[in-house]
């Protein structure tokens, strides 16, 4: 019998709505499963891809991350990551590469960084093999360096953890998925710790036989996950392997932002004022770890744009330090035209919003100008050779 830690889709460095604070909650989560990961005090942990929101990591963002994995690699706990679709970045010269072999390196092998070129480890009496996040369009390598893994493996020990940054089918629907899990079923692995699905699909201490598990993201990355929170949570999985029987104990983060997600059908401003009372009642009683994000969906076949960011206004300035940020959108339902989102927001007129704040006549016909190339798609040099062009109709 072997524990393990099984966590993925941690997006560090995820500026969610442009918001600090949005950042700053992907940060807590990861400090908070780390904290409890050192807790669970297990003999390894696999982290199953997207460490990072972008390839490009701020250099605050990467020393956080560093930090946090070096934590876990002193307590005592080898680190088994594979890069996510997000971690990997273009190289020059052809191929992706992530951070993580910065990591490796600077963690001494404490984190090691399962890769085409290295898939296997052997950690005591247990196989630990991974590979990064491959596109559909090379799936085939990805099954045959599978099929490689899973011949080597089946001479050793029982043990053999398999991560894989990957959409599986039937688990997500098939045009999202790129592999079946009928591949994944024929091969010998004991657990298969998933990444990239960031919904969890085992939300009870729960006996599986050679599980395909998807720990889930540590944070709500996209706003649809806000359904599933309640009745999943979000955070990591405590793995107790024996054999092909494993043991998932799911660990719910506790500082996790709460979203309240509203879809209604409103065609009335009558319907709207109910509305914003029970969005207030709601927020007024409740307990919150944070103030929550409040997303309003409406779809209307009637209510006018205005009304609706009227709407948000209100609610803004009546929910005020309560709530992190309201959002409310607008779905118009329309018999001929079938639905379609629409804009509360007034469109902003590029050439009045100069005129404000550029007073002197020749500089602001100069500015709207540069704009309206850089619109066209002009750059560099043609944006040169058209703005010499224009100073010299100026010239006296
Ligand atoms: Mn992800």
């Amino acid at each position: 019998m072997v524990r393990f830690v099984h966590l993925a889709d941690a997006h560090l460095g995820r500026r969610q709505y442009g918001l600090e604070e949005r950042e700053r909650d992907f940060l807590e989560a990861f400090n908070e499963a780390v904290d409890r990961i050192i807790e669970a005090k297990p003999e390894f942990v696999v982290f199953s891809g997207d460490l990072f929101d972008s390839y490009r990591p701020s250099p605050t963002t990467l020393v956080s991350a560093f930090v946090g994995l070096k934590r876990i690699v002193d307590s005592g706990a080898r680190v088994f990551a594979v890069a996510g679709n997000h971690d990997l970045g273009p190289v020059p010269g052809g191929g992706r590469s992530s951070p993580l072999p910065l990591f490796e390196k600077a963690l001494e092998g404490g984190l090691v960084n399962l890769s085409y070129s290295r898939p296997v480890e052997r950690l005591d009496g247990v196989f630990v093999a991974g590979l990064p996040y491959t596109p559909r369009q090379e799936v085939e390598a990805l099954k045959s360096a599978l099929d490689a893994i899973s011949k080597r493996v089946q001479m050793g020990p029982a043990q053999v953890v398999l991560i894989l940054h990957q959409a599986v089918k039937p688990i997500v629907p098939p045009q999202k998925a790129e592999i079946d899990r009928t591949v994944l079923d024929r091969l010998a692995f004991g657990y298969y710790a998933m990444g990239h699905v960031h919904d969890r699909n085992f939300p009870r201490r729960t006996s599986q036989r050679r599980p395909i598990a998807y720990s889930g993201s540590l944070e709500v990355v996209e706003e649809r996950e806000a359904d599933k929170l309640e009745v999943y949570g979000k955070g990591f999985y405590v793995v107790d392997l024996d054999g092909e029987e494993a043991n998932i104990s799911p660990v719910n983060l506790s500082s996790i932002r709460p979203f309240l997600v509203f879809r209604e059908r409103v065609d009335s401003a009558r319907g709207l004022e109910e509305l914003a009372s029970k969005i207030e009642a709601r927020v007024a009683g409740g307990t919150w770890a944070k103030p929550p994000v409040v997303r309003v969906s409406l779809s209307s076949a009637r209510l006018d744009p205005r009304d609706v960011k009227d709407l948000q206004d209100a609610l803004r300035d009546s929910l005020g330090q309560r709530v992190l940020k309201v959002f409310v959108r607008l779905r118009r339902l329309d018999e001929k035209l079938g639905e379609a989102e629409v804009s509360i927001e007034p469109k902003i007129d590029v050439e009045k919003v100069f005129e404000e704040i550029i007073p002197a006549e020749n500089v602001r016909r100069l500015a709207i100008e540069i704009y309206r190339l850089y619109l066209e798609g002009k750059g560099s040099k043609e944006l040169i050779r058209e703005l010499e062009r224009i100073y010299e109709g100026w010239a006296p």
